[in-house]
């Protein structure tokens, strides 16, 4: 039997098994002595020892795709990223550290908004131009409208996609409705500070369909700039890609030099002003840390 494990707990590992469900299963296969812990994302071959008890015993752990430690998961394929378009408002710094951060590790990367219901065509428009030359799909949805949601199942077919975002922008509202039941807590925001109450801890794969599993994370607050330091920051931001040879000097970072070919791609609105701040502040930060 080969299935995929879902959940840790306690020594046990919850094995999907595509058709008859979830099995309860102890791990004391050969693969022990190979130093190798199971993840969760993990392809495995079991034997079943109780059908009707869904009970068994992970024989050996498939070889690995890849392997991601924040949050632990392997066999990841994409990460969704997941904002609202209000309530709370996008931090669109925290975005670009998700993303950063994704692709430092070789992760493919995506961008979802929520609460589209929350906000007009004009400000829906203005981030979509914004991340347009992000080399990210991004797309716009409504858990509470139920809009985008064949769109998103369509985005996700026979792919492990990690979720992560903010508290509270609606990540487990739009796991609930892709997965089809009510399997993740939701919280409601306090009209006061807007916050989410930071209902979601552990982390889980959820079955969608057939080889398509998705993860809820914890929402993040902050996030450090992974992967980036002042050197190679710019190459995160592809829509400079095409300016960046015409810069007068070749050692250009594109933040106080004259001629700068970027720069003046942004004051021309061929850059997105808010990308291009995002890049600078982060530039900065990175800067300060290097002084350390
Ligand atoms: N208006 C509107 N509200 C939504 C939408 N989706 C979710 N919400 C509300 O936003 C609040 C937070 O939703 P959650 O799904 O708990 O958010 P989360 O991202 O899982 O939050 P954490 O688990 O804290 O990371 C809840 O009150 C939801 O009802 C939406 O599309 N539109
Ligand atoms: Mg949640
Ligand atoms: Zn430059």
């Amino acid at each position: 039997m080969q299935g995929k494990i879902v959940k840790g707990i306690a020594g046990f590992y919850y094995v999907n098994i595509e058709g008859k469900g979830i099995f309860e299963c102890s791990a004391k296969g050969a693969f022990r002595n190979d130093k190798i812990k199971p993840l969760v994302g993990d392809d495995v071959t079991m034997e079943v020892i109780d059908e009707t008890g869904k009970t068994g015993n992970i024989i050996k752990i498939l070889p690995r795709k890849s392997e991601m430690i924040r949050p632990a998961c392997a066999n990841v394929d994409g990460a969704l990223i997941i904002f609202s378009v209000k309530t709370p408002d996008p931090n669109f710094n925290l975005l670009d550290r998700f993303l950063i951060y994704m692709e430092s590790l070789n992760i493919p990367c995506d961008i979802c908004f929520n609460k589209d219901d929350l906000a007009d065509g004009g400000e829906l428009d203005k981030i979509a131009s914004d991340y347009s030359g992000s080399g990210c799909k991004v797309m716009f949805v409504s858990a509470k409208k139920k809009q985008g949601i064949d769109e998103l199942i369509k985005y996700l077919d026979k792919k492990t996609t990690v979720v992560a975002g903010p508290s509270g922008v609606g990540k487990s509202s739009l796991i609930n409705l892709l997965c089809n039941k009510d399997i993740m807590e939701t919280g409601s925001i306090s009209a006061k500070t807007e916050r989410g109450r930071h209902t979601t801890r552990h982390t889980e794969l959820l079955y969608i369909h057939e080889n398509t599993y998705i993860m809820d994370t914890p929402g993040f607050t902050s996030l450090d700039v992974f992967g980036a330091d002042t050197d190679t920051l710019m190459y995160y931001y592809k829509e400079f890609e095409p300016y960046r040879e015409k810069c007068r000097f070749n050692t250009c970072v594109h933040i106080n030099e004259p001629g700068c070919a970027v720069k003046e791609a942004v004051s021309e609105g061929r850059i997105s002003k808010l990308r291009y701040e995002n890049y600078s502040m982060l530039y900065n930060e990175l800067k300060n840390v290097k002084k350390w």
